[in-house]
């Protein structure tokens, strides 16, 4: 009683200004994500308002989404950065060795001989094989903008509260994830975006072309369905695109999706096989041992995949494809 109380909270202070004159590279995980690619840019635009340069770069590949978003934004990047150039580089949403991609090796050894200086800016959990363990820039938030967010929001303009947005949207696989801090950060840097939450919505979508569209709903379409022991199996076919219409019709509730299709480029057959974990568990089934190699056996051609995933290749039409494998899983469920 009578005297106040105060909590020190030891603070990541940055000090922008130790990093003029330094060549900076701002360095996505492999595979970059919008997650990656969006917190980069947050923290360029924050250097940037410190008349600092700094370049972002990818390992050797970003996915397709953050691709695009780039392009929009005309954010841009470098492949294969080489790291000799760089007295500072930042990482951005990771933190491990295992996540530089073919730079491994280079950065490895450059980080020996005291080439360049490592802060990561990552969300997720620091470990003793971290690459940087200081901890400055990493705390256990949703995303990698959410993290630069809760340091720098001060700083924040628009288009980084938009930016903010996007990472959260995505590393929370559309709010699937979430907690009280998430959502009050969300919505402060939506309403300090000046989007509406749609337009931001539509920078984390898939844009699927259109031959996708149409090949997902004729394979829909033309689905025959067979019930065995009750799970459903669904037979379908389409010209292109069966894989990717097989995992479909999983997601509209076949627990196996066949879909057979004709390459007339390599004029041969293919069967495209999906099956639901549940359903592989509950009968003990593979979709390559206990499918496509007795398909093998009938048929002939070349099989590849996995238990849930697989694909035959070879030449014979729909109708005897489609009346072996529905003998094949019959006699494997009702033994
Ligand atoms: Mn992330």
């Amino acid at each position: 009683m009578g005297f106040s109380h105060f909590i020190m909270v030891k603070m990541a202070k940055f000090n922008f200004s130790k990093y003029k004159n330094k060549n900076i590279l701002l360095l996505c995980h492999e595979n970059a994500d919008l997650d990656a690619i969006s917190a980069s840019a947050i923290l360029q635009l924050l250097l940037k308002q410190k008349n600092i340069d700094s370049e972002i770069a990818v390992p050797s590949h970003i996915n397709e989404q953050a691709s695009a978003f780039a392009k929009k934004q005309k954010i841009k990047f470098i492949t294969s950065p080489n790291l000799k150039k760089y007295d500072q580089i930042f990482l951005l949403d990771f933190n491990d060795y295992d996540q530089l991609g073919k730079l491994r090796e280079q950065f490895t050894i450059l980080q020996k001989q005291k080439s360049f200086e490592v802060v990561s800016f990552d969300h997720h959990v620091v470990e003793k094989r971290s690459i940087d363990t200081s901890k400055i820039g990493v705390s256990n938030k949703h995303s990698t903008t959410q993290v630069l967010f809760n340091l720098f929001k001060k700083d924040f303009n628009e288009k980084m509260f938009f930016y903010a947005c996007v990472g959260m949207i995505e590393d929370t696989g559309h709010f699937i994830v979430g907690d009280k801090e998430l959502f009050s950060d969300f919505s402060f840097c939506l309403t300090h975006s000046n989007k509406s939450y749609n337009e931001i919505l539509l920078f984390t979508k898939n844009k699927m072309d259109k031959g996708k569209k149409l090949a997902f709903l004729k394979t829909a379409q033309r689905a025959e369905i067979f019930e065995i022991n009750d799970f459903i199996i669904a037979f379908s076919n389409v010209s292109f695109f069966q894989g990717a219409a097989a995992t479909k019709l999983l997601s509209l509730g076949a627990d196996v999706s066949l879909v057979y299709g004709i390459s007339e480029k390599e004029n041969s057959s293919i069967l495209s096989c999906r099956a639901d974990s549940y359903f592989k568990e509950k009968n003990n089934f593979n979709l390559v041992n206990d499918l496509l190699k007795e398909l093998q056996k009938n048929l002939g051609g070349e099989i590849g995949g996995h238990s849930g995933a697989a694909m035959w290749k070879g030449n014979a039409s729909e109708k005897i494809v489609k009346n072996n494998c529905l003998g094949i899983i019959r006699k494997k469920l009702l033994h």
